[in-house]
């Protein structure tokens, strides 16, 4: 067996026997408790923000107002602890806090990869009978902080390689994504996949694919359900052999060994059973609550497509989340996570009184899934939240009529704008045609002077969201 098999295998026993003790503690798992949650996202999601946000606010406690636990004057303090993964880099809190904080704010620099911070909750517990066994509890709490990109792979699984190759070519026909692709279905286009390839060919097609990944990613398109993740966010695995494959059409005649079709097959395969169900194992199956950031705000900007792609992105996200016997995941290993958070973020690009449609927006595209989610036991929640808040709401007079604007530092500039974003539809559908550019979000730098009251870093609604994923857990 070779060693990442082993690894694989040595994963799987870990996480079994992970809930293995889960269950058999579930008697003093009251008094002390240990929580993980899942933070993930595509790219430029807010991932990074968010988290740094989350930890402060957990540290300094001031601005956590619907926080239960803390609104009842039940919260004693927060403290950073080791991490119990060794092998897992740590979340670098500091140094992104610095950079929000300095003398010149700014956005922290990107991470690839997964990391994670643990932090020790001590709090009072709210019923009488568990005062009296112990005055003071803590919660662990390990924040994992990992690549929507790679969540978006476990639906690889249930996907054989005639399958994904079909859906992913009908999908590179359509759309935005037809302006994208054309190199690679042309390079495509000259090869028989029934007749013997190279090495070369595999790894030129390969390329090509990836650089049309990239190119969805990075356009205006604002492009979302790209797989395989790893393409694009390949963390260790960078110019590995198992992220050198494409999709290729059903071949017509009889495939040869060797054929260009049976080389990409094998890789897909391969990847299915060395990466995906790899960081299934090693990272997924732990998680007992998840939150998903979603910048819908930049898919809106970005246009119909981008809005149709994100919709399909988080269905397939929502997939992976089944529960219930009968699927494949859950039956692997037994799912655990009971609670699902979607959070639009930067909700600070747009007006206080847009919030409740930038909510509603997100909730119409995880509404199908959420009603077979909770009829299995799980909760779904969505919220428009800012980490960092970096916009104040402002009326402002037009034409006679007071109309809500944001007020701050667009990047590149040095003064606070004021500025109209524009009115959010109330439902997906009352945006008609092409309604590209109605839109115009700014990114806007982090505020001067954040974090120096010492209360946490200002956010928007912070404090619903760890009511909704850990608010249960500190009672
Ligand atoms: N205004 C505002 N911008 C944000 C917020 N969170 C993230 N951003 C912007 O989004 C960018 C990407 O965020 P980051 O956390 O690095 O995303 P990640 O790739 O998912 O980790 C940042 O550099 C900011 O420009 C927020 O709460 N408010
Ligand atoms: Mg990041």
């Amino acid at each position: 067996m070779n060693i990442v098999a082993v690894n694989y295998f040595r994963g799987l026993a870990d996480a079994g026997r992970e809930t293995l003790r889960k269950a058999g503690s579930s008697a003093t798992r009251l008094l002390e408790s240990e929580l993980r949650l899942g933070v993930t996202g595509l790219r430029r999601s807010g991932k990074t923000v968010f988290v740094t946000a989350l930890v402060d606010n957990l540290l300094r406690a001031g601005r956590l107002p619907f926080l239960d636990v803390v609104a009842t004057g039940r919260y004693r303090a927060a403290r950073l602890q080791p991490q119990p993964d060794w092998a897992v880099p740590r979340f670098d809190y500091e140094r992104h806090l610095a950079d929000l904080t300095g003398p010149q704010p700014r956005w922290p620099t990107p991470t690839r990869a997964v990391s994670e911070v643990r932090l020790a909750l001590r709090y009072e517990p709210s019923s009488l009978v568990r005062r009296r066994l112990q005055a003071v509890s803590t919660l662990t709490l390990d924040i994992i902080d990992y690549p929507g990109e790679w969540l978006l792979d476990l639906g690889l699984l249930e996907r054989d390689f005639a399958r994904w190759s079909a859906e992913t070519l009908a999908l590179a026909r359509r759309g935005a994504r037809a302006g994208l692709s054309g190199r690679w279905l042309e390079e495509l286009d000259r090869h028989d996949p029934a007749a013997g390839a190279g090495d070369e060919t595999v790894r030129r097609l390969a390329a090509l694919y990836t650089d049309y990944l990239k190119a969805c990613r990075d356009s205006t398109a604002h492009l979302s359900l790209l797989q395989p993740g790893r393409f694009l966010e390949p963390g260790e695995l960078e110019g590995a052999p198992v992220l050198a494959f494409c999709p290729v059409p059903e071949p017509t005649g009889r495939p040869a060994r060797g054929s260009l079709r049976a080389v990409m097959e094998q890789r897909y395969e391969a990847y299915k059973r060395t990466v995906v169900r790899r960081f299934f194992a090693d990272h997924f199956s732990r998680l007992d609550r998840q939150v998903i950031l979603v910048d819908l705000l930049g898919a809106l900007q970005a246009g119909p497509d981008a809005v149709e792609d994100m919709r399909a992105a988080l269905t397939e996200t929502l997939g992976a989340f089944r529960h219930g016997r009968s699927t494949w995941l859950s039956g692997l290993l037994g799912g655990r996570i009971d609670r699902v958070l979607f959070a639009a973020t930067k909700a600070d690009h747009v007006a206080a009184d847009q919030h409740p449609r930038l909510r509603a927006l997100l909730e119409e595209f995880v509404d199908e899934r959420r009603r077979a989610m909770r009829f299995e036991g799980a909760e779904v929640g969505t919220m428009a939240v800012a980490s960092v808040k970096a916009t104040e709401t402002v009326a402002t007079d037009h034409d006679g009529q007071q109309v809500a604007c944001v007020k701050g530092i667009p990047t590149g500039r040095d003064r606070p704008t004021v500025l109209y974003p524009g009115e959010l539809p109330q439902a997906l559908g009352d945006l008609e045609g092409d309604w590209a550019g109605r839109f115009s979000f700014l990114d806007f730098q982090p505020p001067p002077g954040l974090g120096r009251d010492g209360r946490g870093l200002a956010n928007v609604r912070l404090d619903q969201v760890l009511q909704f994923l850990i608010g249960d857990r500190l009672a």
